[in-house]
């Protein structure tokens, strides 16, 4: 195999410049004039280019380094014999006249009586003296950023000391793309977000990486759409649970035999539903300029998986005793850990639960499970002294988070839910009223 040394060119007066950027990768195809490196000194950015076309097969430097002219960057094969001729003409062409004839090429092995060859100049910019002001960006993401008719002094550098990279540019123009795809027809400005940081994590520790799961990358880019589309607002409450838990505990011994455990959760579906009766805004969805009242009331609850979230469906859960939720309850959590739930037993939900009351916490924020418009959070229960006009007692309180839909529903209306739900979960029996 034939394989050329690419070195530093003439850099002028710079010694010691440090590496910021490496451009190119094993087995990449390069053009000849493609910018391998950047370096950059106090004073300038310098792209180093390619002195002919060919295929990379090995960097020898990284970023961080420091280097001057003479310093090998990469092992290159170059595209054939031609190379050599196209070296040098493309030397003469691109040689800038900034720093003279640079030395950059060295053949490994050096065929007998073959001359080194030439290579053109580093492309120099002068720093913070671009075009856009201030932007800091080498030669070649400025040239990027002019071919995609990217002004770079609206792009957000990552680098170091804030400085343009590739990324940065590529990452601007997808994000003004997918803005202008997800603006609606009338217009709006869209989010023009900083692009993601994108970080060596190695740089402070060791680190491991791994692949998200397959249910993560799926509830993850729906979490997502439902955050940033949904105008969430959370009303926490409180609920005296304390009758309840005793009915719970004592319905649990009666049916110690029979198998099925009565968990706080069931008592609350059974409650939410009394709640989404008597206020049906909670029971519908969004379409266009409708609004879409459900005359069903699929429950949906979110369960914790070794490989993720998921939020198993009990339907017409109105028409199911305490004991059929239960169950119901149980094999499907049991699906879900086991990753056995089929897709129609996670559709068709009107309004989710998620229960963190086995873990902890006080009060937390769900995210609403699109296309339904509110959600119930359930935090762990706890003891506290409740003044009952004469004195405190200790009371059982279940901390209620209810996330809703501003587009739907107002924040009085999520408040007199909140109450109601709780008022039924103080005295059960008015659950079916
Ligand atoms: N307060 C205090 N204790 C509670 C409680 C509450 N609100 N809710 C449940 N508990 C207790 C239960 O009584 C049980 O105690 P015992 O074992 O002594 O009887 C224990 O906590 C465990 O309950 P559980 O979690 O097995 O049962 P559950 O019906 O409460 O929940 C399920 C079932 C599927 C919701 C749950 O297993 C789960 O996956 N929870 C996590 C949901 C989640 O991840 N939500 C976040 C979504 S957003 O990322």
């Amino acid at each position: 195999m034939h394989v050329t040394e690419i070195k530093v060119p003439d850099i002028g007066d710079y010694k010691g410049v440090p590496v910021i950027e490496v451009l190119v990768a094993p087995g990449d195809v390069v053009r000849e004039e493609q910018s391998l490196v950047t370096l950059e000194s106090d004073k300038a950015t310098m792209d180093v280019p390619s002195p002919f076309g060919g295929v990379v097969r090995e960097i020898k430097l990284r970023v961080g380094d420091a280097v001057s002219e003479g310093s090998v960057i990469l092992l290159m094969e170059p595209h054939g014999a031609a190379a050599e001729v196209v070296t040098s003409e493309a030397a003469s062409r691109a040689n800038t006249g900034l720093h003279g004839r640079p030395q950059i090429v060295n053949e490994l092995p050096e065929p007998a009586g073959r001359p080194s060859t030439p290579g053109p100049a580093a492309v120099i910019a002068e720093k913070d003296a671009g075009p856009s002001g201030s932007s800091h960006a080498s030669p070649s993401v400025r040239k990027l950023a002019r071919d995609l008719g990217v002004d770079v002094a609206r792009v957000t550098g990552t680098g170091p000391k804030g400085r343009i990279t590739q990324d940065d540019v590529t990452a601007f123009v997808k994000g003004v793309m997918t803005d202008q795809l997800a603006a609606p027809a009338a217009g709006g400005s869209g989010l023009n977000l900083l692009p993601w940081p994108k970080v060596d994590f190695t740089k402070f520790g060791p680190i491991d990486t791994q692949p998200l799961s397959r249910i993560k990358k799926i509830s993850g880019a729906n979490l997502h759409r439902n955050w940033v589309m949904i105008p969430h607002v959370t009303n926490n409450d409180e609920a005296d649970i304390t009758d309840l838990e005793a009915l719970r505990v004592q319905l649990n011994k009666e049916n110690e035999k029979s198998g099925v455990k009565f968990t706080m959760l069931a008592f609350v579906i059974k409650a939410v539903i009394s709640a989404l009766k008597k206020f049906p805004t909670f029971n519908a969805s969004l379409d266009g300029d409708n609004l879409v009242f459900k005359q069903y009331y699929h429950i949906g609850f979110a369960a914790d998986t070794p490989n993720g979230l998921v939020v198993p469906v009990i339907r017409d859960s109105d028409k199911k005793g305490l004991v059929d939720i239960a169950r119901e309850m149980a094999e499907l959590s049991k699906l879900a850990r086991e990753g056995k739930l089929k897709p129609d037993q996670m559709q068709g939900g009107c309004f989710s639960i998620s229960s963190l009351g086995g873990i902890g916490g006080t009060h937390f924020t769900p995210i609403i499970n699109a296309p339904e418009v509110a959600i119930l959070g359930l935090s762990k229960s706890a003891m506290k002294p409740v003044w009952d006009g004469k004195q405190f007692v200790p009371r059982l309180i279940l901390p209620l988070s209810l996330s809703w839909d501003h587009r739907v529903i107002d924040g009085a209306e999520a408040g007199r839910f909140n109450a109601y739900l709780a008022t039924i979960l103080t005295d059960y029996r008015r659950v079916s009223l």
